[in-house]
């Protein structure tokens, strides 16, 4: 894997094909790589220091906080800040979004979910962190405005995810497809090990929260009854994946193809997921990888003009044809 090449030289590389990049993009990344090698190391020793359980707060979302919630929100923010080029920071264990003082001047502004999935990590279950880049829209050397992070995911400059799971993996794309990078924690390097990642046409993988089946619209439990069908031909019953950590059943999909489904419920009639740093820099990579991610019938997610900083979105997304079969049940109502 040394000889591969690696995060760093991948980047500049890709730099030089856009004379026009200034290398603040380079930089952005540079803060995403200090924070992921900082929580692969907390969080593949949780169980040695007092890192594990809850915090003491509650986020805006209202739920718990995990102390690696706290921790991995401020080594994002302190990573983020320390090289210069964002200017603003939204967070899903922020209340409202920040101005980098400091960085008034600069051009991107990045959204965050620093540890999704983190109440699998108390018992070892892989967790990811999820970031999304866009060109702030208020004027440099101003304070950031809410307008700079309520804009559409199709104006998404970049957008990845790191997965600390039986390895840690940086994966991200800037728009011309994705790519994959494992980490070597013995030389404190992200190696390119998937490069130009596909998401299989069709997948005969569904992943969701089948206790909730009585919950869910109509159209959902039809496509599952058909996804559990006995039907040889075309590859049916599918398997039951689903691990409670969108990173991590989102690149399994992405690698062996499948359907992430996150339908909306009687006690979560927007659905549970967060449209702004979840849904969108997902949506993103899968499209990125040939893949198609919805709300509903023909409801691109990257399209949902945002109104909140927080607010929760209906989410499916994985293989193009699965999702469209999925979207054909929903439509039938
Ligand atoms: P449920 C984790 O809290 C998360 O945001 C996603 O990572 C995960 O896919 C989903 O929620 C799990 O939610 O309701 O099935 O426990």
């Amino acid at each position: 894997m040394e000889t591969a090449i690696t995060l760093g030289e991948f980047i500049v590389k890709n730099q030089a094909a856009h004379p026009e990049a200034t290398g603040a993009l380079t930089s952005l990344f540079s803060s995403i790589r200090v924070a992921a090698k900082v929580l692969h190391r907390e969080i593949n020793r949780a169980g040695l220091g007092d890192v594990l359980g809850a915090a003491d707060g509650v986020n805006v979302q209202g739920e718990v906080q995990q102390k690696l919630d706290v921790i991995a929100n401020r080594k994002f923010i302190q990573a983020l800040a320390a090289r210069g080029v964002t200017c603003g920071i939204a967070s899903e264990e922020e209340d409202s979004h920040i101005t980098l003082d400091e960085n008034r001047d600069a051009h991107y502004v990045v959204l965050l979910d620093p540890l999704d999935g983190s109440s699998n990590i108390d018992v070892n279950v892989s967790v990811g962190s999820i970031f999304s880049v866009y060109r702030r829209r208020s004027p440099p050397g101003s304070p950031v405005t809410p307008e700079d992070f309520l804009q559409p995911g199709r104006e998404q400059v970049a957008a990845g995810y790191v997965i600390y799971g039986s390895s840690t993996m940086l994966v991200y794309t800037t728009g011309q497809g994705v790519n994959g990078f494992t980490y070597d924690p013995t030389l404190g390097m992200f190696f390119l090990s998937h490069p130009d990642m596909r998401m299989p046409e069709e997948g005969a993988i569904y992943s969701v929260n089948e206790g909730y089946a009585r919950r869910f619209p109509p159209g959902v439990n039809r496509f599952l009854d058909w996804c559990r069908e006995e039907d040889e031909a075309s590859g049916r019953p599918y398997s039951a994946r689903y691990i409670g950590s969108l990173v991590s059943d989102f690149h399994r999909n992405l690698i062996k193809g499948g359907i992430y489904l996150y339908p909306p419920t009687k006690t979560h009639p927007e659905g549970k997921l967060r449209l702004l740093y979840e849904c969108n820099p997902i949506a993103f990579l899968a499209e990125q990888a040939g893949g198609r991610a919805v709300a509903g019938p023909g409801q691109r997610i990257l399209d949902i003009e945002p109104g909140k900083l927080h607010q929760r979105t209906p989410f499916y997304v994985g293989s193009r044809r699965t999702v469209e079969r999925l979207e054909r049940f929903l439509a039938e109502g």
